[in-house]
């Protein structure tokens, strides 16, 4: 299938990315498109020079496929002490490297290989690279017994909350059971007073904000060039 431009920015983003894995390492590895193809940049990197990696641990089903298909062994996160580096997409990186995450419905998982990593890298194509985070719904996993009560709260709050929705027009049920409401705030003007209070909301599990985790942002701009922010 003929690659888009898109895709080629994100090819040449994870290309970058795969060059800073480290042999005998744990690696963590996210999810998404530009993830997709990390994983095969790092196959073919181990090919040429066996990385030995000493786990990996990844944050979906896809991605964990993929990586059996390309022969790696995939590892649980209850099975490794720490992560040594993680790379991940996001849906929205700001110029503090705040990120908002889980528009593949993964962010728990992906939050708790997050926090577990001694370095995160996120590579991303320029349209997600904003001056503050906006354009993007933000995801947060809540408990089926509270959701209910989680929407109100969000629609008195001013948050516009919608339920995610799956390819059915049924409500999004998360890996582990529980439902996704997106919030349209937008931009999101004090992205740690929201998620703070996210964080104290009964019944929710988790947000999409993803705060002072992100250490390096790999950009792949359309003229080719490829960023590095630390
Ligand atoms: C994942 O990366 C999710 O948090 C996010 O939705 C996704 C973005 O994927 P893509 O690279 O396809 O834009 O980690």
């Amino acid at each position: 299938m003929q690659k888009t431009k898109q895709d080629e920015l994100k090819q040449e983003a994870a290309k970058k990315a795969a060059l800073m894995v480290e042999p005998n390492s744990v690696l963590g590895v996210g999810t998404g498109s530009t993830v997709a193809f990390f994983i095969d940049e790092l196959a073919k990197i181990n090919r040429e020079k066996a990385l030995n990696l000493k786990a990996i641990v990844t944050t979906s089903n896809r991605s964990r496929a993929q990586l059996e298909k390309q022969g790696f062994k995939v590892n649980e996160l209850s099975e490794v002490d720490q992560i040594d580096l993680t790379v991940d997409g996001a849906d929205r990186v700001d110029l503090n490297l705040n990120g908002i995450k889980g528009g593949g419905g993964a962010l728990t998982l992906e939050k708790n290989v997050a926090v577990n990593s001694k370095k995160n890298i996120w590579i991303v194509d320029e349209t997600k690279f904003v001056d503050r985070l906006k354009g993007f719904a933000l995801p947060v996993e809540v408990l089926p017994i509270s959701c209910e009560q989680n929407f109100r709260t969000f629609s008195q709050e001013g948050l516009l909350p919608k339920y995610r929705l799956d390819d059915n027009g049924k409500r999004y049920i998360t890996h582990y059971g529980n439902f996704i409401i997106d919030l349209h705030v937008d931009p999101i003007p004090f992205p740690n007073v929201l998620a703070h209070y996210l964080d104290s909301v009964v019944g929710v599990v988790e947000h999409g904000l993803f705060l002072n985790i992100c250490n390096e942002v790999i950009i792949a701009h359309s003229d080719g060039k490829i960023e590095i922010r630390k």
